[in-house]
């Protein structure tokens, strides 16, 4: 197979540099008055304070150049300063930065609600709604699921990630830190939310087919909810937060076509999936799954805050006029950025480009995998596209009990940082490794991350 490079030019250059002891002296000064304003429950996983950022670059203020594993939760998969972002967002805040699509409408809007309808899964009648954050769009998915079914009921999936709102807080699996901690709990939560088992392949006790995982979450919903009280099932085709849980194939086209005969709508959470995260424009695409309505966010705008709904016409129209909105949804600035972004990833072809990063990183890891053996903490390497994963457990439990190792995984993303590779993790049991550079980052680069990851995972193992 050919590999994919990029071609674009970088205002930053894109190497990796670690100037003696970090955080340096301007990032601690930050930190000192931070600490005085900033409320403590708002943490950042690195300890150092961004000057600019481009590629797969992050400079700090300390002139630290770190390289960018994470491209802010799988946001700037165009990069962090894409010049035909920053073009775009320059141009329209020289001439309007808000209007408010409800007062005094303008054209951005609509042809980014043009481009969600020639991108999405289906070629049926669609309509979007614009809003600011992955929360918004999930809140507002079930307020029309609700109203076009008159039902109540939203079923959400373990492992599941949706938001810090309310309903998106009620709908996200993990408690602590997301929900609650022994500090306190952010409840009550809203109600009529039911949670039924996801298909983790890697955690199923035996071999469970995709179906018959799709068979225990349904036979749950008919026993204890009954489908005809069942507005919505939501569900995140490739899950993000909980671990990079790629279900078994068969298990998202088994939920879909149920959902289809019991009149629920099927809601597909692409807020961290989409935008060529997976090697297509949506997860959804890879098993042909046609969502009824499908929550974007993060890669669609390069950065800038904007996300959408975008469903079946008779689903989204159900809804009265004056029942959906919000003073930015669909900013114009965030708009013309978004246009922007989506023609960054049509002319550099980003889809293929993340098939290229899954074939370097997917190569690397499963070698070493193999390499270090069936008894290392490597519990497991998945993802796709360039929406990667490590799951570490402890040694010799890989092939039985697959107890999470936690301590290994902070101990790893500490090193990366430490030889200047930011890098995230994730999971149910904070045991994953998650790789989500930005998809316009160098070959060079990413081969030198992933030798930073692999003399971690080493030297932990
Ligand atoms: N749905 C699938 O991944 C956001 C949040 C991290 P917002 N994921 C990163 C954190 O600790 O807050 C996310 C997601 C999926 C919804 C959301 C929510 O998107 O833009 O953060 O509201």
């Amino acid at each position: 197979m050919t590999t994919q490079t990029t071609q674009r030019t970088y205002r930053l250059e894109q190497k990796r540099r670690i100037t003696g002891e970090f955080p340096g002296p301007k990032s601690a000064e930050l930190a000192a008055r931070r600490a005085k304003v900033v409320a403590g429950g708002v943490a950042s996983s690195v300890p150092v304070y961004v000057a600019d950022a481009d590629g797969g670059i992050i400079v700090d203020v300390d002139g630290n150049s770190f390289i960018d594993l994470g491209s802010g939760i799988a946001v700037t998969s165009v990069g962090a300063s894409d010049p035909a972002v920053a073009e775009a967002v320059r141009e329209q805040v020289g001439h309007f930065t808000h209007t408010c699509f409800m007062v005094s409408p303008y054209e951005g809007y609509i042809a980014v609600a043009e481009k969600l309808a020639q991108l999405t899964p289906g070629d049926h009648e669609k309509r979007s709604v614009l809003f600011n954050s992955g929360a918004e769009a999930v809140e507002n998915a079930v307020k029309v699921a609700r109203v076009a079914t008159g039902r109540t009921a939203v079923v959400a999936f373990d492992h599941a990630y949706h938001g810090r709102t309310n309903l998106t807080m009620g709908l996200t699996a993990k408690a602590n830190p997301y929900k609650s901690s022994p500090a306190g709990s952010f409840g009550p939560f809203a109600p009529e939310i039911y949670r039924v088992p996801m298909s983790y392949p890697f955690r199923e006790e035996a071999e469970l087919k995709g179906e018959d995982a799709a068979r225990r979450a349904i036979t749950m919903i008919e026993k204890q909810i009954g489908a005809e009280n069942v507005a919505a099932i939501l569900i995140e085709p490739i899950q993000g937060e909980g671990g990079f849980i790629v279900p078994a194939e068969g298990f998202l086209p088994a939920l879909a076509a149920w959902a289809k005969e019991k009149g629920v709508v099927f809601i597909a959470d692409e807020v961290q999936a989409g935008f060529c995260r997976t090697g297509a424009w949506f997860a959804s695409d890879h098993e042909g799954i046609v969502p009824d309505i499908i929550t974007m966010a993060k890669g669609i705008a390069g950065g800038m805050p904007l996300s959408a709904i975008t469903g079946r016409a008779d689903l989204l129209d159900a809804v009265h006029p004056g029942g959906l909105g919000g003073t930015y949804g669909g900013n114009p600035v965030a708009c013309a950025a978004a246009l922007a972004a989506i023609e960054s990833m049509e002319q550099q072809d980003l889809n293929a480009r993340a098939r290229s990063i899954e074939e370097q990183v997917m190569g690397r890891l499963r070698r070493l995998a193999e390499e270090l053996g069936a008894n290392s903490i490597i519990g497991e390497v998945r993802g796709r596209g360039a929406m990667l994963a490590l799951e570490f457990v402890q040694a010799g439990t890989a092939a039985t009990t697959k107890e999470p190792n936690p301590a290994a995984t902070k101990a790893i993303a500490d090193a990366c940082l430490k030889a200047g590779v930011v890098i995230l993790t994730c999971g149910t049991y904070g045991n994953v490794i998650r790789l989500l550079p930005p998809l316009v980052i160098s070959d060079e680069l990413l081969a030198d991350a992933l030798d930073v990851l692999e003399a971690a995972i080493r030297e932990a193992a």
